[in-house]
């Protein structure tokens, strides 16, 4: 069993996801509207309009739930959260611990969700999916709009004045989040879906010079850019908070754990304290989703017991800036 695929609308359940050089391809999403404030795009920020389908275990999509949460747009934006694991008919709906099913469209896959804005819909069924509830389509479904859209665009709605892209800072936030996607965001499953030794290599190689770049970082500045949270830190905070208990082990990851880097350990501590955000992580999914739902990676699909991460720990992080 694989990850699944539609093609003109029809469920079919394997494809491929490697070059012929064994290095993993993630391909482009196709949804790419966006919300803006004033409605001038077609689609307007308006509260009990918009759903935002999610997994927990998903960093992609993880990040957008942080920003609905830090933004203070719970209640105006609603939620469901699919299984973890990915079984043959792709992400899937329930009421298992953890999930929240679709009480919009009472779907029972994602890939319905797909169909139904697109009845010919071609490619892959990914989260996070941000779905208008009116006109019945989705939006878009790729997470770096959607967070770029709750951030910037939803201000009289979000309960939250804070602002995670502020004007004076938004060419470092932008350059930021493009030079970690790469090599930590991408990187890990670069290095975790290579069929080749030498992909596996690069992946990996890429990753940990750019760890051990932004530990040099974080050792005079509290954030990413600087001495405040930006859109930047939720980007690298999700790919942080599964690194020790999945990507070290399933993905190989493991020339040093997260806890072993003093300034990322605390980096990471200090955002998942951050008002909002443990209540969006959810360890058991994570597991459960990458260990369960890599077969090639992991055959046996069992899950580890450990680590034990204590996250909760003192971060220190506002002592030493
Ligand atoms: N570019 C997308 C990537 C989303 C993505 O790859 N999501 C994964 C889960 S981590 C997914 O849904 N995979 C299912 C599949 O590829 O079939 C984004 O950032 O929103």
């Amino acid at each position: 069993m694989g990850l699944g695929v539609l093609i003109e609308g029809k469920w079919v359940s394997e494809r491929d996801q490697e070059d012929e050089k064994g290095r993993f391809v993630r391909p482009n999403t196709t949804f790419r509207s966006t919300i803006t404030a004033d409605g001038s795009s077609g689609f307007k920020a308006e509260s009990n309009l918009y759903h935002l389908y999610i997994s927990l275990a998903c960093p992609w999509a993880h990040r957008t739930l942080i920003m609905r949460q830090i933004k203070g747009l719970a209640d105006a934006i609603s939620v469901s959260i699919v299984e973890p694991v990915i079984e043959e008919q792709g992400w899937e709906f329930s009421n298992a611990p953890g999930c929240i099913p679709d009480f919009v469209n009472n779907a029972h896959y994602l890939w319905e969700i797909y169909v139904q804005a697109d009845r010919h819909y071609s490619g892959r069924v990914t989260v996070p999916v941000l779905w208008d509830t009116q006109t019945k389509t989705i939006v878009n479904n790729e997470s770096r709009e959607i967070i770029r859209m709750f951030d910037t665009e939803f201000g009289s709605i979000a309960r939250n004045k804070i602002d995670l892209y502020p004007t004076e800072l938004r060419s470092n936030i932008d350059q930021t989040i493009d030079a970690i996607y790469q090599p930590i965001n991408n990187g890990v499953y670069r290095a975790g879906f290579a069929t080749s030794q030498s992909a596996y290599e690069e992946g990996v190689t890429d990753l940990f010079e750019a760890l051990n770049h932004w530990e040099k970082v974080l050792g005079s500045q509290r954030y990413l850019c600087g001495d405040r949270l930006t859109e930047a830190d939720i980007y690298l905070f999700t790919t942080l908070l599964r690194f020790d208990a999945v990507y070290y082990v399933h993905f190989k990851c493991n020339l040093q754990r997260i806890v072993d880097y003093p300034n990322l350990w605390g980096y990471l501590r200090d955002i998942y304290q951050y008002p909002g955000v443990k209540e969006t992580c959810n360890l058991d999914h994570i597991k459960q989703h990458y260990y369960k739902s890599h077969p090639k990676v992991n055959p046996t699909r069992l899950v580890p017991k450990g680590p034990i991460i204590d996250f909760e720990g003192e971060h220190g992080r506002d002592r030493q800036h």
